[in-house]
């Protein structure tokens, strides 16, 4: 053990350990095995006098025994020991001057970052400053060397635009990544210090934010996973706190409504959201479009609120203390300063969202008395936020023995779970199911025929964590074994979102982010609209969710209008790594199920009807004919069709009829079966050419708009479907209304070989 401290001096590595634990076992071993030092001559003794009562006997006992262990061992040891004798231990400032100057390095290189990329947002980081080293050096259990430690505390800044707060603190902290280059390269081209956090760029980004409002909506969903994981797995390999920066901004959108109800709701206790509460958006102070009182606002939505000064250490580690003995999620009004420092900007909406200029730069190092060249930190501080960022190091090596130590199948089954993997288990399910339709088809919606898939799936993927926004029956995304998630019991694999479907969108994101669960929710095709800017960053960010949208054209029937979707295939395939599936029948369901759990890059949405459709699929075939995107489900009579039918979903059936008509007229036709856009345009060229084949006739049809579909069928196609709303009325009579017949794609075709 002594060889950890050569002679009387620590290892700066030492240090930062022995720091990291500086209330307990190895600052006990220091005084009790050496005389050591560190290595400014400074006795540990005298400099951490903080000795946590409860750990001293341990590390007597352990000092006894004269054992010899290994660092890593005598790391776990310890920290497992004050895990269990003290909550998470921390390197709190010793003076307010020193918090102070820590703040401050935020601040400066902020502020110095702004200037120098000439644009960004200076105000919020040097606004939160306080806030986040607090949070930081005493409270975030996290470790700089391993920013994906499954167990970590998330920080989610739902405030995006205040970047430079994220960059700062992970150069300071030490990320290994965040170097000062990237700093002086903020908001340049390849940089990893984008102008707001794009989560998979930047190590330790835990979402990608700017759009306001979806971190705080995000955070409920990795609050909801994290709780869920500690049921499943157990608190010994999941136990920790999601927080929240969040700014008037995100608490003015609507989806911070949805997030707070259902968190509320929920219980989730361990969701600490921190509120800049600067009183100032861009347009000025807030007062001038809000008079709503946070506080009392999130008390009604079942949480724990208190107002402090955003700018007093001692004030936000009490507020942070309290936060996390709460059986409630908590929000801290954090009332701050925006742009503290900057003497004639700060407070106004003028440091919001552009550079200070070098007068106000200047003045501002004179306010926070920061007498340094841009870009540098003194050697004290980066020490004093370098041992922050180790401080979780024992902390994090005790949880890998843990985990270590854990039953082999269920370390296997945790393992899984958080690298995304998918069980070997799902091929054989899905092979089960396609043989039980070939034996015994239906003829059912393909919303049920997911149901049908998801009794299978949900079996074989105990990692599915399904939903809906209060449409459970009609989307049918519950099935009979799945119990729901409730307040204080988590073990439950459904949700009942309530009616919030963007904040059920952005909760599903934040649970794919934290990893471990692969979300699916469902609502109507129709409210996609409601979900889209959370869809939308689940595709930037490549992240697996799945919704189930019912109801998906004017099949849906009588309810009319208002919830026929008809402009939303066209909308949602208009997004980049966004799979829209729609699928035929039971037999594409299953397939483009099992291909939206497959897809871990990005997004999926399955498009499903409310009405019944014929099992098109019949016979068995091993094979994912969907994979490709589109493949021929019936082939013309002889080798050289003239008129190639492309359709989607329920509109295949009536493709399939309208080629029995055509071959009525001798007319040679095929079906092209499209579940997925996507798919088919990431073909190599000759493959989807091949698929859309060389017929002299190309008709699709969709109770859809039609664009989007000249990439397959060509500006000379022909499109059978929608040009405007729907109508109030039964689903047949809607189709017929509206020319979506066979008889109507027959004569498209006709018409075009000059036979009408
Ligand atoms: C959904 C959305 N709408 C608008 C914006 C543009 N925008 C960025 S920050 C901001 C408001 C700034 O006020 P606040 O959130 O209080 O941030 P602060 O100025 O205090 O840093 C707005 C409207 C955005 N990022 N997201
Ligand atoms: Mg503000």
């Amino acid at each position: 053990m002594r060889k950890l401290f050569a002679g009387n001096y620590l290892s700066p590595e030492a240090y930062v350990v022995s720091r990291e634990s500086v209330n307990g076992a190895l600052h006990d071993l220091c005084m009790t095995l050496c005389t050591a030092r560190d290595t400014r001559g400074r006795r540990f003794d005298s400099e951490f006098p903080n000795v946590i009562p409860a750990v001293i006997p341990w590390a007597r006992r352990l000092a006894a025994t004269g054992q010899s262990m290994s660092k890593p061992d005598l790391l776990a040891a310890a920290s497992t020991n004050l895990a269990q004798s003290s909550r998470f231990p921390g390197v709190a400032p010793r003076s307010r001057a020193e918090h102070d100057r820590m703040a401050n390095a935020i601040r400066a290189l902020a502020m110095d970052a702004v200037e120098q990329a000439k644009s960004g947002h200076p105000g919020l980081p040097m606004g939160a400053a306080d806030v986040a080293t607090v949070l930081f050096t005493q409270f975030l259990k996290f470790d700089a060397a391993d920013p994906t430690w499954p167990d970590r505390d998330r920080f989610v800044l739902s405030a995006g635009h205040g970047s430079m707060l994220l960059y700062a603190l992970f150069y300071l902290l030490g990320y290994e990544a965040m170097t000062i280059e990237e700093i002086k390269h903020f908001r340049q081209l390849g940089s990893l210090t984008p102008g707001h956090p794009e989560h998979g760029h930047t190590p330790g980004v835990e979402t990608t934010t700017g759009p306001l409002g979806q971190g705080l909506a995000n955070a409920v969903g990795m609050a909801i996973a994290e709780r869920h994981l500690a049921a499943i797995f157990g608190g010994d390999l999941a136990d920790h706190f999601t927080y929240v920066l969040a700014s008037d901004g995100d608490l003015m959108e609507g989806i911070s409504q949805e997030a707070i109800a259902l968190a509320g709701h929920l219980r989730l206790a361990k969701l600490v959201v921190l509120f800049d509460d600067n009183h100032i958006s861009i347009d000025g102070p807030t007062s001038l479009s809000d008079s709503v009182d946070q506080v009392e606002r999130f008390e009604s939505a079942g949480w724990d609120a208190t107002r402090i000064d955003g700018h007093d250490p001692a004030a936000i580690a009490a507020a942070i203390a309290a936060a996390q003995k709460s059986d409630r999620p908590s929000l801290i009004a954090c009332r701050t300063t925006i742009g503290f420092g900057a003497p004639n900007k700060g407070g106004t909406e003028k440091v919001h969202g552009s550079a200070l200029g070098a007068d106000e730069v200047a003045a501002a190092r004179k306010t926070l008395g920061w007498n340094y060249p841009p870009f540098e930190i003194p050697d004290d501080i980066l020490s004093q936020w370098r041992a922050a960022g180790a401080r979780g190091s024992a902390s994090r090596l005790a949880w890998e023995k843990r985990l270590a130590a854990c039953d082999a199948d269920q370390r296997a089954e945790f393992e899984r779970r958080i690298a995304g993997k998918l069980p070997a288990k799902l091929a054989a399910a899905v092979k089960d199911v396609k043989q039980k339709l070939a034996a015994a088809p239906k003829e059912i919606a393909t919303r049920a025929a997911s149901e049908f898939a998801l009794e299978a799936l949900t079996v074989a993927l105990p990692e599915m964590i399904g939903g809906s926004a209060d449409l459970t029956g009609s989307n049918n995304t519950r099935t009979k074994a799945m119990k729901a998630i409730k307040p204080g019991d988590y073990a439950g694999t459904f949700i009942h979102y309530g009616v919030r479907e963007h904040g059920m969108a952005a909760a599903m994101n934040g649970m794919a982010l934290h990893g471990g669960i692969i979300p699916f929710s469902g609502t109507f095709l129709v409210f996609s609209d409601y979900c889209r800017p959370a869809i939308r960053l689940a595709a930037l960010m490549g992240q697996r969710v799945i919704h189930v949208m019912t109801h998906d054209s004017i099949g849906l029937g009588e309810d009319g209008p208002t919830h026929q979707p008809v402009e939303h295939l066209a909308a949602l395939r208009a997004i980049p790594n966004l799979k829209v599936f729609r699928p035929a029948d039971i037999v594409e369901t299953m397939e483009c199920w099992q291909l939206a759990l497959a897809s871990n890059t990005g997004p999926s949405i399955l498009a499903l009807t409310r009405q019944n459709v014929p099992q098109l699929r019949q016979g068995f075939d091993e094979a994912n004919r969907c994979a490709a995107g589109a493949y021929e489900i019936a082939a013309a009579d002889d080798d050289a069709a003239a008129v190639s039918l492309f359709a989607t979903g329920s509109e295949v059936a009536l493709a399939v009829e309208a080629r029995k008509l055509l071959a009525a007229r001798k007319i040679s036709a095929r079906v092209v079966s499209v579940p997925c856009f996507e798919l088919l345009f990431a073909l190599p060229d000759a493959k989807r050419a091949a698929i859309i084949g060389t017929a002299s006739v190309n008709v699709a049809v969709e109770a859809g708009i039609r664009q989007g579909w000249d990439a397959i069928i060509g500006s000379d196609g022909t499109f059978v479907g929608m040009t405007g709303f729907g109508a109030s009325a039964p689903a047949k009579d809607l189709y017929r209304h509206f020319g979506i017949t066979a008889e109507k794609v027959a004569e498209a075709a006709l018409a075009r070989l000059g036979k009408s």
